[in-house]
């Protein structure tokens, strides 16, 4: 997978060069280039921002240095492979279907905004060669875009072909079920006089597998009942649906598998 990152701060990125991602890297798995944006203004002041048309509080990105750079780094013509990620409060949400997604891609184009965002043309002219997400890590507001991008390309790395073992496949799967994960432990078994719950140590493997399912269970209820509201309710068994209902959760029937 070839990436490229746009920003005005290039140092920002500097955590690709570690650890995992870093690896993946070294590995051949993944190319990834960090651009300055200002390589692509003109005036002695390097210039990337304007005030807002219709008025109001910060400043934009003007559109003429992103133009130039998504020219260069997806020039218009054939090949179109390139996909344009935009972080941005006001994205859809990433998921980690998303991060599947983006995985199975050839050419990954990160802009990085700052202020207020960018100029929205920016985004309408290049959706006209390739696929743009504006995508947001959730309800809150950064200075700009950089760590989201380290977020996101953390997310998708890990599941490109060769980066991580086997374990991680498995942790993949249960977190497909729409379900927060049970606790975890390992040893010694008392620690600060804490035990590990007896059930862990028992070897009985179906308990251990129920006791698991119900963690999961109620701590999705009690943090992210959002879950429950949706598809994952479709794959409840009636054993899930009473160990909820013994809590007080409520189901409504139309989420519930018969
Ligand atoms: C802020 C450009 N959802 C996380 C997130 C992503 C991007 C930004 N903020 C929060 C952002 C200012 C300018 C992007």
């Amino acid at each position: 997978m070839k990436v490229d990152v746009v920003t005005i701060f290039p140092e920002y990125l500097s955590p690709l060069d570690l650890s995992l991602i870093g690896r993946a890297r070294a590995a051949g798995v993944l190319d990834v280039a960090v651009h300055d944006l200002r390589q692509w203004t003109h005036d002695v002041h390097r210039t990337v921002d304007d005030s807002p048309y219709g008025g109001g509080p910060g400043m934009v990105m003007r559109p003429e240095p992103w133009g130039e750079a998504l020219d260069a780094l997806a020039p218009p013509g054939p090949d179109g492979s390139a996909r344009l990620v935009v972080p941005s409060p006001a994205g859809v949400p990433f998921t980690q279907s998303l991060a599947h997604e983006l995985a199975a891609e050839p050419r990954l184009i990160f802009a990085c905004g700052r202020y207020e965002g960018i100029d929205q043309r920016v985004l309408d002219d290049a959706s006209r060669r390739m696929p743009v997400n504006e995508v947001s890590l959730g309800d809150y507001v950064l200075f700009g875009g950089e760590v989201a991008v380290l977020v996101i390309l953390e997310a998708v790395v890990r599941l490109l072909p060769g980066v991580l073992g086997n374990a991680d496949s498995l942790v993949e799967e249960s977190h497909a079920e729409g379900l927060l994960e049970a606790p975890v432990y390992t040893k010694p078994p008392t620690w600060r006089d804490l035990p590990v719950p007896e059930i862990l140590r028992s070897g009985d493997h179906g308990r251990i597998a129920r006791w698991r399912r119900d963690q999961s269970l109620l701590r999705t209820a009690r943090r992210r009942p959002d879950l429950l509201a949706g598809p994952a309710a479709a794959a409840l068994d009636r054993r899930d649906r009473d160990v909820l209902l013994d809590t007080g959760f409520q189901i409504s029937p139309g989420d519930m598998a018969e």
